[in-house]
């Protein structure tokens, strides 16, 4: 009788329970992960660009259908939504986009007709020590014995762009500079110049990598004719470009930078201030050349990086508005796709850029970039400082801010950005390689069609 009366007792009990948990707990919880997500979204400047049309209460299932992202905590996915219905085979894919590179590149370009450049043109000699420039510098990461190919680079760039505006230079170098490099590099221009060594903390490879691991990793890249698999320096170079440069002493007083390289070639006369067009128009990221890289590199960078965003509050850090669908495009090089774990691979040529450092400095930059450190790939992989730049800007910056310099005329062999702009020479327009055999490694239709601004689409017409 007892028995039965406290079986009673707790199966109301347990009613009661119940009944509170799926009446109250269970919409207080779905509510507050409700108003997470609301919040999230209406916080982020990024929303707040987007407008309107993004409804907040769809956030979970139907901007996963329609925008090909889902944003949760421990659930961050994306996928790739095709929308411009690519199909057929990857040659078949290829050839179209080709033809939509090649429809681009004929239109006649000038210059960015999105801020007004008057007070962007060049100084009079005279006046130039007057000119206000942007908080900017022009850096370059060399080696003493490279002395005569950034000369090279540096003589073009000067009659290009920086004769007109005298940026100052920041020579960066895990080995102290020669006496002689200095001498040179002061002969080549009469912009200021800055000589910096690397603290090893930001350049040596960080002691808890597994030596035996990266050996045995270093051996197998190597075996697949990997470039540089197995050059020490060349992972400590690409570490250092990924998620520290930024943080050397003598660069915190910048915000932008324009990187140049050994042996890299400038086309265009330059009639505007192109880092004060980035301040003034509030980019954060500058590129001219786009293309796929070699899977095995980064054969596990997105899947970490998704690792990453499904660690506790990370998922917040996602820009709603970034460039996810160009990341994630699998139809002119689907292999390369796969082998990097739904990446397409596509980053944005990094022997060229011009950036915003606070944006690398940000919160969410570098908590992921701390991340990808410690899990030892920059050794265990060869994961390059292109790819980590363009996952991190596609991911936190909002697309609308990353810009290709389509007017600008460059290369770094055996790549071109050549525009049909009346201020280039010595630069075929429209053409990508030197080599007809790699127009597949091209990925700037994808840029174009998945996202680029409209801005960068039609401005530059006459
Ligand atoms: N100081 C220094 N600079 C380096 C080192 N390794 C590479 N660099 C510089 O880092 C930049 C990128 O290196 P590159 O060797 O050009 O790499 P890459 O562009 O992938 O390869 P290439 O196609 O051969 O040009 C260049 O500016 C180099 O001068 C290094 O060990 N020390
Ligand atoms: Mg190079």
């Amino acid at each position: 009788m007892i028995n039965a009366l406290s079986v009673k007792v707790s199966k109301t009990v347990l009613l009661i329970v119940g009944l509170v948990n799926v009446l109250i707990l269970i919409p207080l919880l779905l509510l507050y992960k409700h108003e997470d997500a609301k919040s999230l979204l209406y916080s982020s400047t990024a929303f707040k660009k987007l407008g309107q049309h993004l409804d907040p209460l769809m956030y979970t299932s139907e901007t996963y259908r329609q925008w090909g992202w889902h944003l949760e905590p421990a659930n961050v996915k994306f996928r790739f939504t095709n929308p411009m219905g690519k199909s057929g085979s990857p040659e078949e894919v290829l050839e179209n986009n080709k033809a939509v590179y090649e429809a681009e590149l004929a239109k006649e370009v000038t210059e960015p007709k999105d801020i007004d450049l008057t007070d962007l043109r060049p100084p009079d000699k005279k006046h130039i020590d007057q000119y206000v420039r942007a908080n900017a510098t022009i850096i370059a990461l060399v080696r003493n014995q490279e002395m005569t190919s950034i000369r090279r680079t540096i003589r073009r760039f000067e009659k290009s762009f920086n004769s007109k505006y005298r940026y100052p230079y920041t020579f960066i170098n895990d080995e102290p500079f020669t006496q002689r490099f200095k001498d040179k590099m002061a002969q080549t221009t009469e912009a200021p110049l800055n000589f910096v060594v690397i603290p090893p903390e930001l350049w040596d490879k960080p002691e808890f990598i597994d030596v035996t691991r990266e050996s045995e990793a270093m051996n197998i890249m190597a075996n697949h004719n990997i470039a540089y698999a197995k050059k020490a320096s060349y992972h400590n170079m690409c570490r250092f470009y990924s998620g520290t440069f930024y943080n050397v002493p003598e660069l915190k007083q910048f915000k932008y930078y324009w990187r140049i390289e050994p042996n890299v070639d400038f086309f265009t006369d330059v009639q505007y201030d192109v880092l004060k067009y980035m301040e003034k128009a509030k980019k954060v990221y500058g590129f001219t050349v786009n293309l796929y890289d070699i899977d095995e590199t980064v054969a596990t960078l997105w899947p970490e990086t998704l690792n990453f965003l499904n660690q506790g509050d990370n998922y917040k850090y996602v820009n709603p508005n970034g460039a996810h669908q160009w990341l994630l495009e699998n139809k002119q090089n689907p292999k390369k796709n796969s082998v990097a774990g739904g990446y397409s691979t596509c980053h944005f040529w990094s022997n060229f850029e011009i950036g915003d450092m606070d944006f690398f400095r940000s919160e969410a930059y570098s908590e992921w970039f701390k991340y990808l450190d410690s899990t030892g790939k920059f050794y265990y992989e060869r994961w390059g400082d292109a790819p980590v730049h363009s996952i991190g800007l596609a991911l936190f910056a909002d697309k609308r801010d990353i810009h290709w310099f389509r007017d600008l005329g460059y290369e770094h062999d055996p790549y071109y950005n050549c525009p049909n702009n009346p201020k280039t020479s010595r630069c075929t327009a429209g053409k990508f390689s030197r080599w007809k055999h790699l127009d597949d490694q091209n990925c700037m239709a994808n840029w174009f069609q998945l996202s680029m601004s409209s801005k960068d689409t039609s401005y530059f017409e006459e």
